[in-house]
């Protein structure tokens, strides 16, 4: 299998920060990564588009040749090959739970983030829209407070004792929101005691750049 990938970005991180998890867990998922740069462009090109008619990342490639071209459901196909050590929880509730962190993660945190980014300094050149930005700002918290609440009781992990998915999808976030300078602030402290210790262990280490 062949992951598209480009680092910072958050989608193709949240895949990376998953493979290095399961590695860590003892589990080796062999996937060559493949660089498109979107700094250039590349993920325009007739070849990319072949790949992935949205012109995004990341794209997961199977041995086949065909193609996976949602973030999610690449993760989910993986963890269904490679279900130990679970990425998703093993009981029905404690699944649910990930799931519902994992949702929180990507549409309250790091879809906020990447508008906010996108709509004032776009690393992919897109034109300033300073409404946008506001309205993201806005809604922003919401998330960060509910996350940060979930934590409160101490749990080394979002959603529990285990990483799982949530902690890549809101770690991929985390990154993006510090490389575009988007503040997080120090206020919600479970939350940031969470990234602190995240990006100490050894997958974080291997995947994150900012
Ligand atoms: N829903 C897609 C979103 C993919 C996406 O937006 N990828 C971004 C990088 S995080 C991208 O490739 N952007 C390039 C562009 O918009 O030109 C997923 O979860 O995989």
């Amino acid at each position: 299998m062949k992951l598209y990938y480009f680092p910072i970005a958050p989608n193709p991180t949240k895949v990376a920060l998953y493979l290095a998890e399961k590695n860590e867990g003892g589990e080796n998922i062999e996937v060559e990564e493949v660089r498109v740069s979107l700094g250039a462009q590349e993920q325009k090109s007739t070849e990319h588009v072949a790949r992935n008619p949205f012109a995004k990342l990341p794209v997961l490639e199977l041995d086949d040749g065909t193609h996976l071209i949602e973030s999610l459901a690449i993760i989910e196909y993986l963890e269904e090959c490679h279900p130990d050590p679970p990425m998703i929880g093993r009981e029905p509730l404690e699944r649910a739970r990930v799931r519902e962190l994992e949702r929180i993660a990507e549409l309250g945190v790091l879809y906020p983030v990447a508008y906010i980014i996108h709509a004032t300094n776009s690393p992919l050149g897109l034109p300033p829209v300073p409404e946008i930005a506001a309205c993201f700002r806005d809604v922003l918290p919401m998330a960060l407070r509910v996350l940060d609440q979930r934590m409160a009781d101490g749990r080394p992990f979002v959603a529990g004792e285990r990483p799982s998915i949530a902690d890549c999808t809101l770690q991929a976030a985390m990154q993006f929101a510090r490389f575009g300078k988007v503040e997080i602030e120090a206020s919600y402290e479970h939350l940031a005691r969470w990234d602190r210790a995240y990006r100490e262990r050894a997958p974080a280490k291997s995947v994150l750049v900012a």
